[in-house]
C-alpha cells in the first residue's frame, strides 16, 4: 500500500569486463549476495540484479567472460549501457599492457561513446598489487577517458573493499552525465577539469591512507 504513487525505481543497465581471472563474477556476487562464493571461468555471462539504498534505482548487471574466445563476443552486450565497469587484476602487473591493450578496443566501440566508466582496480587485499594511481599511469587514463566521466576505484572482491564504493560512483554518473546537451563548450571543459580532478584527489588520498 504504501508504495502507491511512488515512482518505479529508475533501471540502469551496466556492463561488467575485464580479462578473464580478473574478479568479475567473485565481486558481482559479493556485492549482490555479500559471499565469497567460488567461481570457475565465466563462458557467456552472468546477469544480477542489484538495486541501490532506498530502491530508487536498480542496475541490472551484465558480467561477460574475459577468456580470449569470449572478447570478440563483448560487443553482443554494448547497445544500451549505461555504464561500464571494467575490473583490472591488480595483482598481476604482467597483463597490464594486455588489459590496457582491450581496454583501449573496447572504448572505440560507437555504442559505449561518453558513457562513463568505473575501473575497478580489483585484489588490492594482495601483497604487492599495483596501487590505483600506478593502474591509472599505467592505462594512461586521463588520455584515454579524457572525453568521458572515469574514476579509478581501488577494491578487493574477496573482503568487499571498495565495492559498494564503485558502484555508488557509477549511480552518480549515470544520473549527473558529464555533457548535457544544453553545456556550451566552456562549461563542458570546466566540468571535465573539476571532475577529473576530483578523481585524481581522492585517488590520492586513498593511496596515502
Ligand atoms: N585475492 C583475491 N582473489 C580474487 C579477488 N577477486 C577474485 N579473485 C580470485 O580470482 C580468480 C578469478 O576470479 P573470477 O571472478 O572467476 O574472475 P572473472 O573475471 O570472472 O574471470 P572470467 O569469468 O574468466 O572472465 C578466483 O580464484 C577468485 O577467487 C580479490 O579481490 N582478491
Ligand atoms: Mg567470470
Amino acid at each position: 500500500m504504501g508504495q502507491q504513487g511512488s515512482k518505479p525505481p529508475a533501471e540502469i543497465r551496466i556492463l561488467i569486463l575485464g580479462l578473464d581471472g580478473a574478479g568479475k563474477s567473485t565481486l558481482l556476487y559479493k556485492l549482490k549476495y555479500n559471499e565469497a562464493v567460488v567461481t570457475v571461468p565465466t563462458i557467456g555471462f552472468n546477469v544480477e540484479m542489484i538495486e541501490t539504498e532506498k530502491r530508487a534505482t536498480t542496475l541490472t548487471v551484465w558480467d561477460v567472460g574475459g577468456q580470449t574466445k569470449m572478447r570478440p563476443h563483448w560487443q553482443h552486450y554494448y547497445e544500451d549501457t549505461a555504464g561500464l565497469v571494467f575490473v583490472v587484476d591488480s595483482s598481476n602487473k604482467g597483463r597490464l599492457d594486455e588489459t590496457k591493450r582491450e581496454f583501449e578496443h573496447v572504448l572505440k566501440s560507437e555504442h559505449l561513446k561518453r558513457i562513463p566508466v568505473v575501473i575497478l582496480a580489483n585484489k588490492q587485499d594482495v601483497p604487492g598489487a599495483v596501487s590505483a594511481a600506478e593502474i591509472t599511469e599505467m592505462l594512461n587514463l586521463k588520455k584515454t577517458c579524457g572525453d568521458r566521466d572515469w574514476f579509478v576505484q581501488p577494491c578487493s572482491a574477496r573482503t568487499g573493499m571498495g565495492l559498494e564504493e564503485g558502484f555508488r560512483r557509477m549511480v552518480h554518473f549515470v544520473k549527473t552525465p558529464l555533457l548535457s546537451m544544453d553545456d556550451n563548450i566552456k562549461d563542458t571543459v570546466n566540468h571535465l577539469k573539476s571532475k577529473t580532478i576530483t578523481a585524481v584527489t581522492m585517488k590520492q588520498g586513498q593511496n596515502c591512507c
